[in-house]
């Protein structure tokens, strides 16, 4: 309700001419992301915006919204849905709460540990197929999968056995998987929107919270926490949508147009993506050098692998057919794809 409302009124704010020029200038086209300026989701907006407006050739303005500036995630996805966004990000760990299919890119322990498979994997076109009509029936077409880095936990203490966890309130992203994913561990998880994550941290009101580098260093969440613990349970992954309306409607070229282009942001963001976890965690580790980095080792990793494998049956209690329908495909695309 409170997001509807928030959705209104962003509408009515925004779209006094929804997308079309009033004056005879460039079609407006607004693509709102769920991260801060120069963060992956920006990089992926930024070179979508710069390539869509040389390839149209000033007919259409492509505006990026950062975080914050229209909402949370939530409401980014009911802006879309609404038409007064063309375009944004929207990651499961969020979208998971309404289309509960999509939790599977929360599970944890399932993705492999080389960047290269789970990138191929995300890009097979039979898993993308199987994802579609997820997204068609809320009014949405999904034009990517995006990895961002794998989830780092930071937290106030060493954490290296599920046992350590007890009593942790970490924070996670709303979706309801991810609370169970965490209770397994024994912690005590809390959801909540991503801007009030640092606030949370400052107050003690949760003692750690988890997102891939790039993003801890974005939010400043090191500041507040004393240890990176690197378990790899998962990618975080992002989907790269449009309003359905909006993309049907276009000129045919035009709708190619945007197929390319997003073909072609796809194969640059994902070195940009590991160029920035890298960097960032360098800047990170330069302004505060008491930051311990601890990485599980394979057989620390067993053991929260053993605790994570019963959230799979929840998954498929929760996301029904459908949803085993999906994780099935995944799991034959990353089959596939650790063979080449
Ligand atoms: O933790 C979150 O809520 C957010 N994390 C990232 C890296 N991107 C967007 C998402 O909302």
């Amino acid at each position: 309700m409170k997001h509807s409302l928030h959705a209104l009124l962003t509408l009515l704010f925004l779209c006094s001419s929804c997308g079309h020029p009033s004056d005879g200038g460039a079609e407006v086209w607004r693509f709102a992301i769920e991260e801060t300026a120069d963060s992956v989701q920006d990089r992926y907006a930024q070179a979508f915006k710069r390539r869509i407006e040389e390839r149209l050739e000033g007919a259409v303005e492509v505006k990026v919204y950062p975080y914050g500036a229209l909402g949370t995630s939530d409401d980014l996805t009911e802006q879309l849905r609404m038409g007064s966004l063309q375009f944004a990000m929207a990651s499961p760990g969020h979208l998971g709460k309404s289309i509960p299919e999509l939790q599977v890119f929360l599970l944890h322990f399932l993705f492999p540990d080389e960047d290269a498979t789970t990138l191929a994997a995300v890009r097979d076109p039979s898993f993308r197929a199987v994802l579609r009509p997820l997204f068609q029936d809320k009014g949405m077409e999904m034009l990517s999968v995006l990895p961002e880095g794998w989830m780092v936990w930071t937290t106030q203490k060493e954490i290296r056995q599920p046992q350590d966890f007890e009593g942790v309130k970490i924070r996670t992203m709303t979706s309801p998987l991810l609370l169970a994913a965490y209770q397994a561990y024994g912690a005590s998880p809390q959801a909540m929107p991503y801007g009030e994550v640092y606030s949370a941290l400052q107050l003690n009101m949760i003692d750690a919270q988890v997102n891939p580098i790039f993003a801890i260093e974005e939010m400043s969440f090191f500041e507040v926490c004393d240890y990176l613990i690197q378990a790899r349970p998962a990618p975080f992954m992002t989907t790269v949508v449009a309003n359905r309306d909006f993309l049907e409607n276009l000129p045919p070229a035009t709708r190619d147009v945007v197929i390319e282009v997003i073909d072609e942001v796809d194969l640059e963001i994902s070195q940009v993506q590991m160029d920035l976890n890298e960097e960032r965690l360098k800047r990170m580790l330069d302004s505060k050098p008491e930051l311990v980095v601890i990485q599980l080792s394979e057989e620390e990793r067993q053991a929260f692998r053993r605790l994570s494998l019963p959230v799979r049956d929840l998954f498929m209690e929760t996301a029904g057919d459908y949803g085993r329908e999906v994780l099935r495909v995944l799991e034959e695309s990353i089959a596939r794809a650790s063979t080449k």
